[in-house]
This record gives C-alpha cells, sequence and structure tokens, in this order.
C-alpha cells in the first residue's frame, strides 16, 4: 500500500540471528509492529486497516467492508495454520519432521480448500477485483496468501476460475506490478 500509493516509509527486517535479542524490545514479542505518529500499532490484521484506510485501499460499501474485515481475519488464520503446521519444519526446523506428515499434509491441503472456497465466494461477481474496478486492502492480501500457499502448494493458483482470472487482473495492474518488482527476498530466498 506504501508502494501503491507512492507513500514514503521505512521497512525495517530483522535478521533470524537477531531476533532473540530484539524480541525483547517488542511489546509481546511478535512481529509485524506499524510504528506511527500516533503510537506502535500490533496485530496484522489492524496494522492493514489503518494503512488502507489512511492511504484509500477500503472499500467504500459498508458490506464490503466487513467482509474484508472478514478475509483479513481468515487469512490471518490460514498463515498461523500453514506456518504452525508446515512451514515450520520445512524452512525452521529441518529435523523436527512430524511422525503424522501425511495427516499434517491432508489437513493443510483441506485448510486451502475451506479458506479459499470462503475467501473467493466473497467476490462481487463481473468485477476485476474483489469489491469492485479498483484492488483494495483485501485484493492484497488474498495476492500474499496465494503466495503463500504456493511456497509449498503450487495448484493454489488454479484453486478455482474465479481466482485464474483475478490473478491475471492483479499482475496487468500497473500500480500493483510496481509494488511486486519492489519487494526484497524472503529470510530463505523465496
Ligand atoms: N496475531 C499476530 C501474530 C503475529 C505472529 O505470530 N508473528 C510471528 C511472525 S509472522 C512472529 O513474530 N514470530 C516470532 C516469534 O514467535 O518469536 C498477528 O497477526 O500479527
Amino acid at each position: 500500500m506504501f508502494i501503491m500509493s507512492q507513500t514514503d516509509f521505512k521497512d525495517e527486517r530483522i535478521k533470524f540471528q537477531d531476533w532473540s535479542t530484539r524480541k525483547l524490545e517488542t511489546p509481546m514479542g511478535l512481529l509485524p509492529i506499524l510504528e506511527t505518529e500516533e503510537g506502535q500499532l500490533l496485530q496484522t490484521v489492524p496494522i492493514n486497516n489503518f494503512l488502507a484506510a489512511r492511504l484509500g485501499f477500503l472499500p467504500q460499501d459498508e458490506w464490503d467492508r466487513c467482509q474484508s474485515d472478514s478475509l483479513l481475519i481468515h487469512a490471518n488464520e490460514l498463515y498461523e495454520i500453514l506456518g504452525r503446521r508446515v512451514y515450520i519444519y520445512l524452512y525452521y526446523r529441518k529435523n523436527e519432521v512430524p511422525n503424522d506428515i501425511i495427516d499434517v499434509e491432508k489437513e493443510a491441503k483441506y485448510k486451502i480448500m475451506q479458506y479459499f472456497t470462503l475467501m473467493t465466494s466473497m467476490a462481487r461477481p463481473g468485477c476485476r477485483f474483489l469489491f469492485g474496478e479498483k484492488i483494495t486492502v483485501a485484493d492484497i492480501v488474498l495476492y500474499c496468501t496465494v503466495e503463500y500457499c504456493c511456497v509449498r502448494y503450487p495448484e493454489t493458483r488454479t484453486f478455482n476460475s474465479w481466482l485464474v482470472d483475478w490473478l491475471k487482473h492483479m499482475e496487468q495492474d500497473a500500480l500493483f506490478c510496481k509494488y511486486l518488482k519492489s519487494r526484497s527476498g524472503t529470510c530463505n530466498g523465496t
């Protein structure tokens, strides 16, 4: 949203090896934290909504705004489920592969199916983006959620025909492409 609205900001990434020290300086030992003139803001969903309101990425319609909130919360839940159950042993604790790996994989795929069924059902029919002709915070979060799932489950990109069309619209959008090009890699190089 900062990049798309051409707003200056400082993006501070903490290196894995520095985290145990830096963690102690944070109120809850967790990231992300948004530093604003008003103070510190914690929790992904309100951070996204605060920035969306300030930078012009909230849907106009009240119902759409509530759907957007719901999508943001569900996307966050899916991150937590996959993070705790799958990505943790794939990338961080490689020698702690769970004994019930087949069930873990099955559950992860079921959760992706369940969450994407819900999130894609929120789209207004016939629109380029979720809630109209303009990208909102929910589109950006949904895109990042697709990418997150694709690290392990690349078939997520073709989950249903609405998602396939919508991904095309997102990746054809000049401002969104500017954001995609601006990104640095993740800590594991993906
Ligand atoms: N509910 C919180 C969860 C935050 C969270 O779990 N953050 C993780 C990274 S995504 C973290 O800081 N982990 C570091 C740690 O637990 O030491 C949110 O949505 O912001």
